[in-house]
C-alpha cells in the first residue's frame, strides 16, 4: 500500500509542477504576441504527448506536383497533413520573386497563412547566399556564385557584423527578411507566428556560418544582431527562434557559439541517416540535447532528417525506436523536389513503413493537434 500511496503523491505533485509551470514558460522575446505565447506554451504541452510529425515545402510541391493549393504528399499518402509545415526563404535577401527552390515567395506567404488557418505549425530555413564573395561576383553569374554553401572565406560573419565591410548590405538582406515576415499575418491582422531556425547546422563546416568558418563569438554574434535586428528594431514580435546544429557527440560540441537563452526557444538537430551507426548517434544526441532543453525551459526538436538509402523500414525499426525514449517537438523530413522525370518512374511520395509512422501512437499530425487550439485563436 504504502509505495503505491507514495508513488501516486509523487505525479500528483509531478503533474501539478509540470501543469502549472507550462502556463508560467514564456519565449525570449519578452514582448511575444498573445499568439505566440500561446505558441510556445503548446508547443511545451505537445512535446509530452508525442511528437509532430514535419515535412519541408510539403505544401509547395511534391516529387510530380508543382503547387497546386491544397495538395501536399504527407496528406496524399497518409489522408492527414503534416503538423508542422516548412519553409525556406533562401535569395529573398536577393529581393528575388522566386526562392532558391523557385518557389514563389508569394505562394509561401499564401500557404504560411493557410496552414496557420488550420490550426498547424511553421517552421522557416534560410539558405541566405554569401554576402561577401557574392560581391566579387559580376552580376551574371550571381545566381551561381556566392551560396550558402560558398566557403572559400572566413571573413563572411565578420564581413557583416556591425563595423564589417558588408554591414550595410547584409542590412538590406535583414530589411527584406523582416518586410517578408511583417506582412505575415491572417485576416484579422494578427501576426502569424512561426518558428525561424536560420545559420543551421552549425556544427558542419558546410555552409559560410559554419563551425570551421566563424569563431564562436561571431556565430553568436551573428544571431543575436539578427534577433536584435528583428525584434527590437523592427519590433517583430511573433517569431519563436530555433538554434540548430548538424551531428554532434557531445553537448560541448553542440552548444559551442549558442547566442544566449535571452535570444533562443528551442534546441533543434539535424542529423540524417548514414550508417549502422546512425541509430546509437541520434540516441545519444538526443539525449543531451533534450535535456539540456528541459534544464534551460526551451523547447526541443529534430529540425530534419532522413532515411538511410536502400532502408526499406528505417521509420519503423531506426527512428522510432529512439524517438519513443524522448520528449521532442517534431521531427522533420526534407523536401521532395519535383522533377518531371519522377512522374513515371517514382512509386509514392514516401515509403510504405511511413504508414507505421502515421499510426504509431506517439506520432502526432495535423488532426492529432488541431483540438489544441495551439495559437489560442477566439471561436468566431
Ligand atoms: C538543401 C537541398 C537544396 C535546397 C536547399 C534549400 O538541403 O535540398 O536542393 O535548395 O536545401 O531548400
Amino acid at each position: 500500500m504504502r509505495p503505491l500511496f507514495i508513488t501516486s503523491i509523487f505525479f500528483t505533485a509531478l503533474f501539478l509542477i509540470t501543469g502549472s509551470s507550462v502556463e508560467r514558460l514564456r519565449p525570449a522575446d519578452r514582448k511575444a504576441t498573445r499568439e505566440t505565447v500561446n505558441l510556445f506554451r503548446a508547443l511545451y504541452r505537445l512535446q509530452q504527448r508525442g511528437v509532430m510529425y514535419g515535412h519541408q515545402d510539403d505544401l509547395m510541391y511534391g516529387y510530380t506536383w508543382w503547387y497546386e493549393k491544397g495538395r501536399s504528399d504527407t496528406r496524399d499518402f497518409t489522408g492527414d497533413y503534416p503538423a508542422v509545415a516548412g519553409f525556406e526563404l533562401g535569395h529573398l535577401e536577393l529581393g528575388d520573386e522566386r526562392s532558391i527552390d523557385s518557389v514563389l515567395f508569394d505562394h509561401i506567404a499564401e500557404q504560411i497563412k493557410e496552414h496557420y488557418r488550420r490550426g498547424g505549425v511553421i517552421t522557416i530555413s534560410w539558405h541566405a547566399k554569401n554576402p561577401l564573395t557574392i560581391q566579387d561576383l559580376a552580376s551574371a553569374s550571381r545566381r551561381q556564385g556566392g551560396t550558402a554553401w560558398d566557403v572559400s572565406s572566413k571573413e563572411v560573419v565578420s564581413s557583416i557584423l556591425p563595423g564589417g565591410r558588408n554591414h550595410e548590405l547584409f542590412n538590406t538582406w535583414l530589411e527584406r527578411l523582416a518586410s517578408f515576415f511583417m506582412k505575415l499575418k491572417d485576416d484579422d491582422g494578427t501576426p502569424i507566428p512561426f518558428i525561424f531556425r536560420p545559420y543551421h547546422e552549425h556544427s558542419g563546416s558546410f555552409f559560410w556560418w559554419g563551425t570551421g568558418l566563424c569563431s564562436d563569438e561571431e556565430y553568436s554574434a551573428l544571431w543575436r544582431y539578427t534577433v536584435s535586428f528583428l525584434r527590437d528594431k523592427k519590433k517583430i514580435h511573433n517569431i519563436l527562434y530555433a538554434y540548430n546544429t548538424d551531428r554532434v557527440t557531445s553537448l560541448e560540441q553542440y552548444m559551442k557559439g549558442y547566442p544566449g537563452d535571452d535570444v533562443i526557444d528551442m534546441l533543434s538537430l539535424d542529423m540524417y541517416d548514414r550508417g549502422p551507426q546512425f541509430g546509437p548517434e541520434l540516441d545519444n544526441a538526443l539525449g543531451f540535447v533534450t535535456s539540456e532543453a528541459a534544464r534551460r525551459k526551451k523547447l526541443s526538436a529534430l529540425s530534419e532528417t532522413g532515411p538511410r538509402r536502400g532502408m526499406t523500414d528505417w521509420w519503423s525499426s531506426v527512428l522510432m525506436p529512439v524517438l519513443t525514449k524522448y520528449n521532442v517537438s517534431y521531427v522533420l523530413t526534407w523536401r521532395h523536389p519535383y522533377s518531371r522525370r519522377f512522374a513515371t518512374s517514382i512509386k509514392g511520395p514516401f515509403p510504405e513503413d511511413f504508414l507505421n509512422f502515421f499510426k504509431w501512437q506517439k506520432s502526432l499530425f495535423l488532426s492529432d493537434i488541431k483540438d489544441e487550439n495551439i495559437y489560442g485563436k477566439k471561436k468566431r
